[in-house]
């Protein structure tokens, strides 16, 4: 199993000293930081610094020397992210903190959006995507987004905060037939159930295939709300619009 001293960056090695007490979290950012590579820990360093200057500069550095666009989100923004999270949960850091590390975070999706997003040849289909009524959180929605584009999809962002009749309204006006919905509270969850709901009461639930995700959203909540079908994360999101489109 990997020990704190695998991970070459002090930076990050202090950080889980610190701040991550929980075993079973430990070892798994210990785990994951372990298997990245200096230079993305040194992105995920700068992440959790709230550095969005550094984090601009490394990735595009990164990207430059030919390190995969999937790497740097995984290994260096979705890594420091983690433990940006962890921090927050345990009243370490607080909103502004979080702030900053969100707009590092996003210096950083600059780089690779691109990339994940070069488009296919052939359109796989239309998908409307938007977090859930009352939710501000947008940055796992967004990654989903540049991957389903980079598979192929035409994707259409509704952003955050959306109502139920905006979901509704974006399917008629854009005549797309999946739905993805994200949503990172335990109390904005429930607004995906409603919204399904509101395209039964529509009378246009047959007519769509919708998928539902974020951080707090399990395969049982998904279940017992109606959805079609849950993701963890982005590559899970793009497996379940492609199995939706026909295309698995
Ligand atoms: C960044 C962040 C913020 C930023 C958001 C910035 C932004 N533009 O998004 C700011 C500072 C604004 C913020 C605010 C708040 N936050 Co906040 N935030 C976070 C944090 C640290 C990280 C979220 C994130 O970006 N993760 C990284 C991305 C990549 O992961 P992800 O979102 O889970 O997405 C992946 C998957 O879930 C999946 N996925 C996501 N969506 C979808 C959709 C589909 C269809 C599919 C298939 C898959 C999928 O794929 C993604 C990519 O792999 C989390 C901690 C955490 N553990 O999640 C808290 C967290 C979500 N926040 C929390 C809270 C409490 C708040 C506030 C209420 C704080 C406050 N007191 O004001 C406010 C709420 C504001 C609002 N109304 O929404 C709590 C929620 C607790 C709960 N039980 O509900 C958390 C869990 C922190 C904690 N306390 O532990 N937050």
């Amino acid at each position: 199993m990997p020990e704190l001293h695998d991970i070459a960056n002090e930076f990050i090695r202090q950080e889980i000293d610190e701040f991550i007490e929980r075993p079973d979290e430990r070892a798994r950012i210990i785990g994951l930081f372990a298997k990245a590579s200096e230079q993305m820990q040194a992105i995920a360093a700068a992440l959790i610094d709230g550095d969005h200057e550094t984090v601009d500069r490394l990735t595009a550095e990164a990207i430059a020397a030919g390190v995969h666009a999937m790497e740097v989100m995984d290994d260096g923004l979705i890594a420091g992210m983690a433990i940006v999270g962890i921090k927050f949960r345990q009243n370490f850091i607080f909103v502004p903190e979080v702030l900053s590390c969100a707009r590092a975070m996003k210096a950083g999706m600059v780089h690779i959006e691109p990339i994940l997003s070069a488009a296919g040849i052939e359109k796989l289909g239309k998908v409307i995507m938007g977090t859930v009524k009352g939710d501000l959180h947008d940055i796992g929605k967004n990654l989903c987004i540049m991957m389903l584009r980079g598979a192929g999809f035409e994707v259409i962002d509704l952003g955050v905060d959306t109502s139920q009749d905006r979901f509704i309204d974006a399917i008629e006006e854009h005549g797309a037939n999946i739905l993805g919905m994200s949503a990172l509270l335990t109390t904005t969850m429930p607004n995906m159930g409603k919204t399904i709901e509101a395209f039964i009461d529509a009378g246009l639930r047959d007519d769509i295939r919708i998928m539902v995700g974020g951080a707090p959203v399990t395969q049982d909540f998904a279940d017992e709300m109606g959805a079609d079908g849950y993701g963890k994360d982005a590559l899970a999101c793009v497996s379940l619009a492609k199995q939706f489109a026909g295309k698995a």
